[in-house]
């Protein structure tokens, strides 16, 4: 019995869908889509995963405790983190009063300076909750800080924020009139 490993395969996926389409062969659109079918193809073309169904997507998607994929009408895509250059489009939303970006204690001074910057990313990543937030800055920091974003304020200023997922939400870059250090 082959046993899928979820946590690689969605490793691959996001790389894939977030970073590196163009390796795999693929052209997303401007949503971020592709079709499923052909997406599997392409993963198929690689020795780890020649075997891989569309029931394993699914069913790595179920397993995640984070939304970072979705299937719909046949297609897939990564709902956040892209850096590939050209800009998937999400649509403006508004956000709550506040969000939380999780961060290390090293970037703060430049944070204070320059605000949050998108950096490698298409969009600036921001949490719903402050748990999330720290779940986000322990990747980069033992002792992560949480910054607190004056998100509606912001908004009404003429920044443009977006929905990824439940927890997620993704903005232009914010500057530090509208951070809480
Ligand atoms: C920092 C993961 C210096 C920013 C996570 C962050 C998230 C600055 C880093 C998602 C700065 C960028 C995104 C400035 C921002 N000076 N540093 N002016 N502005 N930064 O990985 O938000 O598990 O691109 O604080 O959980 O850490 O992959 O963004 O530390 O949801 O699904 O520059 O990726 O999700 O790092 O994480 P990232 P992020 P997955």
């Amino acid at each position: 019995v082959i046993t899928i490993n979820y946590q690689e395969l969605s490793k691959e996926v996001s790389y894939a869908l977030r970073h590196a389409p163009s390796e795999y062969g693929l052209i997303l659109d401007e949503n971020g889509w592709v079709d499923v079918q052909g997406f599997l193809e392409a993963l198929r073309k690689k020795n780890k995963w020649t075997l891989v169904k569309l029931d394993d997507l699914i069913c790595m998607i179920e397993a995640s405790d984070k939304k970072r994929h979705e299937i719909v009408n046949n297609k897939i895509r990564a709902l956040y983190g892209h850096s590939i250059v050209s800009q998937i489009k999400k649509e403006i939303a508004e956000p709550p009063e506040y969000l939380y970006h999780g961060t290390a204690r090293r970037f703060i001074k430049s944070i204070k300076e320059k605000g949050l910057l998108s950096q490698e990313r298409q969009y600036v990543h921001l949490s719903v909750d402050e748990e999330t937030a720290y779940e986000v800055g322990k990747r980069r920091d033992q002792k992560p800080v949480i910054l607190r974003i004056r998100a509606k304020l912001a908004f009404v200023n003429g920044v443009s924020f977006y929905k990824g997922n439940d927890k997620i939400w993704l903005s232009d870059s914010i500057k530090s009139d509208f951070i809480e250090f």
